[in-house]
């Protein structure tokens, strides 16, 4: 039986309860209609299809906060949920527009190019990115693309990325290894002293990666209060 004290003390479980306050704020077409924001945020990033709001509803363990099957590339707006106690957010999560359908108009994806890279880029309150990749396609062109546009900031600390290997699944162990060793090597070339990189397999059918991934995110929010390595493994009292 787990006491009342353990499961309080379960970080999966605290970092869920945590995603679970995500409510609708705003939405908007165009970066200047982004409300200013002093909170850290949180951008969720992949192609279309990758499974980007399954995963989100997943993690915040609700059932339509980001729409699914969305009309291939006709989702060019940014929704913002924010996080966190109701009178006093703690943060935001932002979905951005999915990519890569290739039925997409030229002209939409000059402008999807254009307010990614500066979104990615300049948003100042950007504070971490998670990347959405379906485990059977690994990082495509323009994922790389996506990553070359944050990259220095990732360098530098300032903006964290977790990528989550979707759909899980649907791979056998085998080809899990190989998508995670694929995914690795390229995010090899943006590892750092100061870089916050994390991968990790991630499935909203199985539930694979959801209370590790959430505990990833309330670390970056919270980093003192969800670090394993803050607290004492012996439970002593301090000298
Ligand atoms: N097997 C499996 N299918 C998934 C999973 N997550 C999403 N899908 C499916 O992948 C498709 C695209 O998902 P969606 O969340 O709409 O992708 P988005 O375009 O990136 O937002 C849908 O048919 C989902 O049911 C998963 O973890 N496992
Ligand atoms: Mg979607």
């Amino acid at each position: 039986m787990t006491s009342p004290a353990l499961a309080a003390q379960d970080p999966a479980k605290k970092a869920l309860s945590w995603t679970h306050t995500a409510r609708f704020l705003t939405t908007a077409t165009r970066l200047d209609q982004l409300p200013p924001n002093e909170l850290p945020e949180i951008a969720f990033v992949g192609r279309s299809n990758a499974g980007k709001s399954t995963a989100i509803n997943r993690l915040t363990q609700q059932k339509r906060l980001a729409f699914a099957s969305n009309t291939p590339g006709r989702t060019q707006h940014i929704n913002l949920f924010s996080l966190g106690p109701k009178d006093e957010p703690d943060a935001l999560f932002a979905d951005l527009p999915g990519y890569g359908y290739a039925a997409v108009a030229r002209a939409a994806k000059l402008r999807w190019q254009q307010v990614m890279a500066e979104y990615l880029a300049e948003r100042r309150s950007l504070s971490g990115v998670v990347l959405m990749v379906d485990s059977r396609l690994g990082l495509t062109e323009l994922d790389q693309q996506l990553l070359a546009w944050v990259a220095q900031r990732v360098g530098t600390g300032e903006v964290r990325l977790l990528v989550l290997l979707t759909k899980a699944d649907k791979l056998n162990r085998r080809d899990a290894d190989r998508a995670l060793a694929a995914t690795q090597e390229v995010l090899g070339q943006l590892a750092t002293d100061d870089a916050d990189l994390s991968l990790s397999l991630f499935s909203a059918l199985s539930r694979r990666g959801v209370g590790d991934a959430a505990q990833v995110l309330h670390g970056w929010v919270h980093p003192v209060a969800s670090k394993p390595e803050s607290s004492d493994p012996s439970g002593a009292a301090p000298p």
